[in-house]
């Protein structure tokens, strides 16, 4: 655990496209052209700009990440973060979880964004367990946080009561560890 990475992690319930954050990130897939869940809710929060943007991409593999404007978002970039689906655990899924979030930290801190908020990657369409995914978003964070000096402050948003407990007892967990 990265001792620097406490108090610049919060948990919000809600809504993560009216977060008025320097980088929101997308649970994408790999064609990056929008879909359901948190995706969809970004692409129509953002308006058609953000699809236009993401044409020029042409695309990204599981575990990657890629940079747009955030278009009519509040938040100023929305990084696209590919996450794993679950297979039941054996393909890899871990790592390639995991590389979303650090990639998705990496490429936060390389522009000097200052604050960045993440859905539940892969535990909705994905199929990931959340209580698993959730000990690889908490401790991949921690330390892209360790990292990262200059990004202040790391949002988990959550959806529903079951992600927001499950945040809430691997972040103290993890405090007390
Ligand atoms: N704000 C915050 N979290 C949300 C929101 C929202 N507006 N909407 C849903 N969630 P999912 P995945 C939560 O399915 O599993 C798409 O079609 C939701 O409750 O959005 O990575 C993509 O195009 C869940 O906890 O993403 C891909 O094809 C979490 O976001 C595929 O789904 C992730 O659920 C990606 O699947």
């Amino acid at each position: 655990m990265a001792p620097d990475a406490a108090g610049r992690i919060e948990i919000v319930q809600g809504d993560i496209t009216t977060l008025a954050v320097d980088a929101i990130v997308n649970a994408a897939n790999r064609s990056l052209l929008g879909g359901g869940g948190v995706d969809g809710a970004i692409h129509r929060a953002a308006g058609p700009g953000l699809l236009a943007e993401c044409r020029t991409l042409g695309g990204a593999g599981t575990g990657e990440a890629r940079i747009t404007g955030g278009h009519r978002l509040p938040a100023r970039h929305v990084i696209h973060a590919v996450g794993p689906v679950w297979h039941g655990g054996d393909r890899g899924e871990a790592e390639l979880l995991a590389r979303c979030y650090r990639e998705s930290l990496r490429l936060a801190g390389e522009r000097g964004l200052r604050s960045v908020a993440f859905p539940a990657i892969s535990t909705g369409a994905f199929g990931y367990p959340l209580e698993e995914a959730t000990r690889v978003a908490v401790a991949e964070v921690r330390a892209g946080l360790a990292r990262w000096p200059s990004i202040g402050r790391a949002v988990f948003c959550v959806f529903s009561d079951e992600a927001r407990r499950a945040y809430e007892r691997e972040l103290g967990v993890a405090r007390r560890g």
